[in-house]
């Protein structure tokens, strides 16, 4: 594919994208003690997420990521001024030695974490939004390790070996995208940020929720060793936390 950019050298990503080096830039080591509980942030709620099955989704290894593409008919309700539609989810992971999470907690790392990509439905299409400051909104999730294979997660991990390939798709049956989320969507922080990705455009309005999502070890492995980038394992796929320069980070919760 046409892509001028890797992790491996994200350091310089400014360089060719400008928007790299702003000011307010994702993702962000979360400092729980610095955080500020504003009681005013309304609940998530999500509406539409639970696919039939009978829709097909488009499930792809862009060499970046993993990523499955939504329907439109998939919205935020509530947590925002305005409505966003849902676009996609991908993941960003490590190794068996790295944890891959974007946005760490205290400096700490998750394994992996995951993002639900939605714009602002003022506008006609996501890459109309991801050029507005009101554009996007992410909700991002940690995925840690627990003893019980999650079912939800078999969705998109059962059809890997399918997309194994850089720029190779497959079609898997809709499910409940909302079990893919942590149950509890009350507790979460919130500030505003940018696409973790080049262009790195500062239009995410940023949810990242605290409680943490399960997968077996197994099922890890499979995110972490199946998937290639050209001739290369697919792997710490992260960026690093960049500088808050400022920014306040708020939660929902005390
Ligand atoms: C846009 C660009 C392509 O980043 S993340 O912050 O959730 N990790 O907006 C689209 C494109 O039009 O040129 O990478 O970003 C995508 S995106 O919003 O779907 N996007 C945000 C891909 C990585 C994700
Ligand atoms: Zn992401």
């Amino acid at each position: 594919g046409s892509h001028h950019w890797k992790y491996d050298d994200q350091e310089l990503w400014p360089s060719t994208f400008e928007h790299c080096s702003g000011k307010s830039q994702s993702p962000i080591n979360i400092e729980t003690g610095k955080t500020i509980y504003d009681s005013s942030l309304p609940a998530i709620v999500l509406e539409g997420y639970d696919l039939s099955d009978k829709a097909l989704l488009k499930l792809q290894n862009n060499g970046h990521t993993l990523q499955l593409n939504l329907p439109s008919t998939m919205h935020i309700v509530q947590g925002f001024d305005n409505m966003f539609i849902a676009a996609q989810l991908h993941f960003h992971w490590g190794t068996k030695e790295v944890p891959g999470s974007e946005h760490t907690i205290d400096n700490v790392h998750f394994p992996a974490e995951i993002h639900v990509v939605h714009y602002n439905s003022k506008y006609a299409s996501l890459q109309e939004a991801a050029t507005k400051p009101d554009g996007l909104a992410v909700l991002g999730g940690f995925i840690g390790i627990g003893l019980l294979e999650n079912e939800n997660y078999e969705n998109i991990l059962s059809s890997l070996t399918d997309v194994s390939l850089e720029e190779t798709n497959t079609e898997i049956p809709g499910f409940n995208v909302r079990h893919l989320l942590p149950p509890n969507l009350e507790r979460f922080y919130r500030y505003n940020g940018s696409l973790t990705t080049p262009p790195c455009f500062q239009t995410v309005n940023w949810t990242v929720f605290n409680d943490t999502i399960s997968v077996s070890r197994k099922q890890l492995a499979a995110l972490e060793d199946t998937l290639k980038a050209g001739q290369s394992l697919l792997s710490r796929n992260f960026r690093a936390a960049q500088l808050l320069h400022g920014r306040e980070v708020y939660s929902s919760f005390k």
